[in-house]
């Protein structure tokens, strides 16, 4: 069986998902293609013989295809998914589902109408193998009671269209999945400090800051966000339990010693540091599709995430701690 596949966006990351999709998941094409962009798109689709379609409703609607991707802005991720809900089609949105609470609450309530899951949000790191040992080694004893975490994400750069508050919309939102699904617990409040301000960012980057969640069974988590550090694409994480610790590092490759010392090959990016870990997403998107379900990260992660990022905006602005409050959470979920 083959899912056809229609991919919305095909900018950075989309063009991407489409050549995954295409050469190296087994069991999907990529039968549709839609970007505003046009000549962009008219180009993927060619390469991979799909239909670079007039319009994103037209990819919806299309006969052949079975599910979509959404690798759109983040502002266009609501409309675009509920779309596909009411057209009951599975559709796999990138992160942010949303880039405002309201709006993950409309995707919320259009799932919750159709009454079964149709949406999973692309939050990789749950298919990385490096996090899939730090939660099993949080799961399985090793280190005891886990009590608290140190994060950080580094970008090099980001580009100026990137404004101030998407450092939480659109990157720490990857944090705030991943210590849900480390502690499997909701985080129940959100402070975040203003550091001195990096001289390299444009001038409405808040760069770097430090976050401070504390989760709702009392584990505490810091994480450095520096989304214009320079040097490359730096994410890691440890874990303190009561018995020991599990850390994650940037994966090591190569290492060049000579000269003046001992040198380390450094991720330049996202792309780079998750590549395995979107082939996996994909391709277990592609077998539960086959398999009649969606199992991946919930519209109800991706709301949560929203919230926390949109709390974590207010904390910024105004200097306080903030409470994360949450809607019931639906039976779908559950
Ligand atoms: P990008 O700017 O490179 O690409 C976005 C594309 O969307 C562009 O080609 C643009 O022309 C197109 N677009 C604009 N309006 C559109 C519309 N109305 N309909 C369809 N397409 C439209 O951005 P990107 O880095 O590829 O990010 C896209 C999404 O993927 C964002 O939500 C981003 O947060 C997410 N993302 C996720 C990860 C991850 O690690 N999971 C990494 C990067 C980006
Ligand atoms: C980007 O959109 C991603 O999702 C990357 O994983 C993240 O590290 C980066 O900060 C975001 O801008």
């Amino acid at each position: 069986m083959t899912i056809r596949v229609g991919v919305i966006g095909t900018g950075t990351i989309g063009s991407d998902h489409v050549t995954r999709l295409s050469s190296q998941v087994v069991g999907s094409a990529v039968t549709a293609v839609f970007d505003v962009a046009t000549e962009r798109a008219q180009q993927i689709a060619a390469a991979v013989g799909a239909k670079a379609h007039a319009s994103w409703e037209a990819l919806v609607a299309a006969d052949d295809v079975d599910a979509v991707l959404i690798a759109s802005p983040g502002e266009l991720h609501p409309d675009q998914a509920i779309a596909c809900i009411r057209a009951g089609k599975p559709v796999l949105c990138e992160k942010p589902v949303a880039t405002t609470v309201a709006g993950a609450i409309r995707v919320l309530e259009a799932e919750v109408a159709a009454g079964k899951r149709l949406v999973q949000i692309g939050f990789m790191r749950r298919y990385d193998a490096g996090y899939l040992d730090v939660k099993a080694a949080m799961t399985d004893g090793t280190i005891g009671e886990p009590l608290l975490a140190h994060a950080m994400h580094r970008n090099a750069s980001v580009p100026d269209s990137f404004r101030g508050e998407m450092s939480m919309t659109d990157s720490v939102v990857h944090e705030f999945d991943t210590f849900r699904w480390l502690f499997d617990s909701e985080i129940a409040a959100v402070t975040v400090l203003a550091v001195k301000k990096s001289p390299l960012g444009s001038a409405e980057l808040r760069d770097p800051q430090l976050v401070v969640l504390e989760m709702a069974g009392g584990e505490v988590v810091t994480v450095e966000s520096f989304v214009n550090c320079q040097y490359g694409y730096d994410v890691r994480c440890e874990i303190v339990g009561s018995t020991g610790t599990v850390s994650l590092d940037n994966p090591r490759t190569t290492v060049v010693i000579g000269g003046a010392g001992r040198r380390e090959h450094i991720p330049s990016d996202w792309r780079e540091r998750f590549g395995p870990a979107y082939v996996h997403e994909l391709q277990t998107w592609v077998n539960d599709l086959a398999a009649g379900q969606v199992t991946g990260p919930s519209t109800w992660d991706g709301y949560a995430a929203t919230a926390i990022a949109e709390a974590a905006v207010q904390s910024y602005a105004k200097g306080q701690r903030v409470d994360i409050e949450l809607v019931e959470r639906p039976a779908l979920y559950v």
